[in-house]
């Protein structure tokens, strides 16, 4: 498919003239498109002596390793950094408490506005080995598993690097998630203990989670504790020959607890992702290469220096939280900021607020959220002193170039950084993405490779490698890198089988991607959301991308269904922005024929109220499929998606259409 009507419209941006301004801000760790390019090849061309280096200085090694490294895909059995030993929670917080102990570790912006604090490195330190020790002193040893089913409160990382401190492998589960979800999970991985809350809150919701684990416990027989942090003192059921609670647990542990000293490879956690078709997968992430590869990510592609204030808006729950709120941050000693709420409570002003009284440098957000608050219009934005942030960033889905466009100019002024980075649960850390200070970027395209990261676009079908520059294929990774994720737990078949034997000798992303004349990748969405119209292999993205320009359309979804003549046809879904009553559907059908060509305009379009989405912001087009092909039946697990009662209204829209 070429991308040549796309051209038309997209403008390339420049690195920020104020971005490169010494006398105004630090200047840029990587500074030039030559720097890039010069980092990235000696990546590529010598990734023992590149990987090596970094690991000397982003991480503390309680003992130096003697090969960075071994193994390869066609076995699964990577190996980084053998024989060397360390401790992640030593690495994220001891090393940073002693050089300063009352730097900000974590800033805690709670539910309600106005109810923030701070966590210096001095008290985390204390914190994580106090709760450490309440682990160890209900028998929690190395090599055991615990699930975390929390809210945003400081108190989840607390519990994570408790667990990381004694070798503990935690599985965070998004406490969102329900009983059934959560149950399941808590059994794969043989978690027997659970560390959660009485409730949470979330915006103006309240989140019964100590009863959603009470559900989930009654077929989890292993489980024999519960620690319940108190986040809102509401009354709960609680088992006392089961559960303890945090607050009385920890007065009894001194604060300080030696760490385990564990080997690179071993496990540092689990994390379930959610999908398209059968059980969950648990994701399996070991302690140095994960570390280091988040560590080096987060310095480079945010930009990060001594004296920023970082935010990530996304959910602990999820990897985006795990590598870019708590780990990448930690190692690099930075402030993190744990948001607790919600973009639009009690207003779509609250992103704004929280930059400006925190004065945060690095923003960082989902596309779901950016287009939520541009159909809220600019005047939230405008008036809030958002002069702190330099770098504002995107992950979780294609960003269309409407939608980076706003972004930009509201939310950056054009005077910041955008980076749109892509990545998955699986690579651990960003792969592919702009440098603030280096890279020209293109609204819509997640730009060059990271370092390290040897991507390949292959033929879909033959599976060959697309040696051009303009092409459009599958995309997929040559070498092994430190944050790839080694295994999926218990299944190490169904790991080889999903990301290395569609393609031999190579990783699979599962995403379709083009590459421009300039090398620049364009994520086109997951391979199942490819549709291909009387052989034209279009886009969901790229399709929902004409749609959402026109200005009445908040947010699109675009499926492929089967077709006897054209092999499939396209349908599209709209959501309408705020006091948009209703909208000519051939308008609508006429931007896709304008932007892409009519072969790509839909067959169907509906308009609906609320699209279908994982609980991470994600669209179902699984689900659309299945309705608009009459199995509304056979809908499947239905666990990750964030509103179900969405679904009947959906069904009887596209009947009654
Ligand atoms: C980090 C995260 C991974 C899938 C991935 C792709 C989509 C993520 C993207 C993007 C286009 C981006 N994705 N970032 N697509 N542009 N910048 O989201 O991990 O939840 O495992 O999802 O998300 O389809 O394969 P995860």
């Amino acid at each position: 498919m070429s991308t040549d009507h796309l051209k038309i419209k997209i403008i390339s941006h420049p690195v920020p003239e104020r971005l490169l301004d010494e006398s105004k801000n630090p200047k840029p760790h990587i500074h030039s498109i030559e720097r890039y390019k010069e980092l990235y090849q000696e990546s590529i061309a010598n990734p023992t002596e590149f990987w090596g280096k970094h690991a000397n200085e982003f991480l503390h090694w309680d003992k130096p390793f003697e090969n960075v490294l071994s193994g390869g895909f066609e076995h699964g059995d990577v190996f980084w950094f053998k024989g060397g030993k360390l401790n992640a929670s030593y690495n994220c917080v001891d090393r940073h408490a002693i050089k300063d102990p009352n730097k900000v570790a974590i800033i805690y912006e709670a539910n309600e506005p106005g109810q923030h604090r701070s966590i210096t490195y001095g008290q985390l330190f204390r914190d994580v080995c106090r709760f450490a020790n309440v682990l160890k002193s209900h028998g929690l040893k190395k090599g055991d598993t615990v699930a975390i089913y929390m809210p945003m409160v400081p108190e989840a990382v607390v519990a994570f690097l408790a667990c990381t401190r004694l070798g503990v492998i935690h599985s965070v589960v998004f406490a969102g998630f329900s009983s059934e979800a959560l149950r399941n999970r808590i059994r794969d991985a043989d978690s027997r203990f659970v560390i959660t809350a009485d409730e949470g809150r979330r915006g103006d919701k309240t989140i019964h989670i100590k009863k959603i684990v009470d559900a989930a416990l009654k077929e989890c027989p292993n489980v024999k504790r519960v620690f319940v942090f108190r986040r809102t003192g509401s009354e709960v059921p609680f088992d006392s020959s089961r559960d303890l609670w945090w607050h009385e647990e920890i007065e009894k542990q001194r604060p300080y607890c030696p760490p385990e000293i564990m080997d690179s490879e071993d496990p540092l956690f689990l994390l379930y992702t959610s999908g398209s078709t059968g059980k969950p997968k648990g994701i399996l992430h070991t302690v140095a290469g994960y570390l280091l590869g988040t560590a080096v990510t987060f310095k480079y592609v945010f930009d990060y220096h001594e004296g920023d204030v970082y935010g990530c808006m996304a959910d602990i729950g999820w990897i985006t939280g795990h590598s870019y709120i708590v780990y990448g941050p930690l190692i690099n000693g930075a402030t993190t900021v744990l948001f607790e709420s919600t973009p639009i409570y009690p207003t779509p002003s609250r992103y704004w607020e929280t930059v400006e009284k925190h004065k945060i440098t690095q923003f960082y957000t989902a596309p779901t959220a950016i287009r939520l608050l541009r159909k809220y219009g600019r005047e939230y934005v405008d008036g809030r002193d958002l002069s702190s942030l330099r770098v504002i960033g995107s992950v979780g889905e294609p960003i269309q170039p409407e939608a980076w466009d706003w972004y930009n100019e509201v939310v950056g002024r054009n005077e910041c950084a955008v980076i749109d980075t892509y990545w998955q649960t699986e690579t651990g850390s960003i792969i592919v993405t702009p440098f603030p200070g280096a890279t020209v970027t293109k609204p819509g395209s997640a730009t060059l490779p990271s370092f390290g990261i040897d991507l390949a676009i292959l033929d879909p079908i033959t599976g060959k490698e697309l040696e051009e520059t303009e092409v459009e294929g599958v995309l997929a990774i040559r070498q092994p890198w430190p944050s790839m994720a080694r295994t999926i737990y218990n299944d190490h078949g169904l790991y080889l089988k999903t990301y290395f034997q569609h393609y031999k000798n190579y990783y699979f992303t599962g995403d379709s991607v083009g590459r421009d004349a300039d090398g620049y990748y364009w994520i086109r969405g997951r391979v199942d959301d490819v549709i291909n119209v009387s052989g034209h292999r279009l886009s969901t993205a790229e399709i929902e991308a004409a749609l959402i320009i026109h200005p009445s359309v908040a947010e699109a979804a675009v499926i492929g269904i089967h077709d006897d003549i054209t092999g499939q046809s396209v349908h599209a879904f709209a959501t309408l922005k705020q006091l948009q009553e209703s909208v000519d559907v051939k308008e609508l059908s006429l931007q896709v024929s304008k932007g892409i060509g009519s072969f790509a305009s839909p067959r169907k379009i509906y308009i609906v109220k609320d699209l279908p989405k994982t609980r991470s912001g994600k669209i179902m087009r699984r689900i659309l499929r299945k309705i608009v092909s009459g199995e509304s039946d056979q809908l499947g697990d239905l666990s990750t998606l964030s509103d179900p009662s969405s679904i009947p209204i959906l069904i009887e829209t596209v009947k009654n259409s």
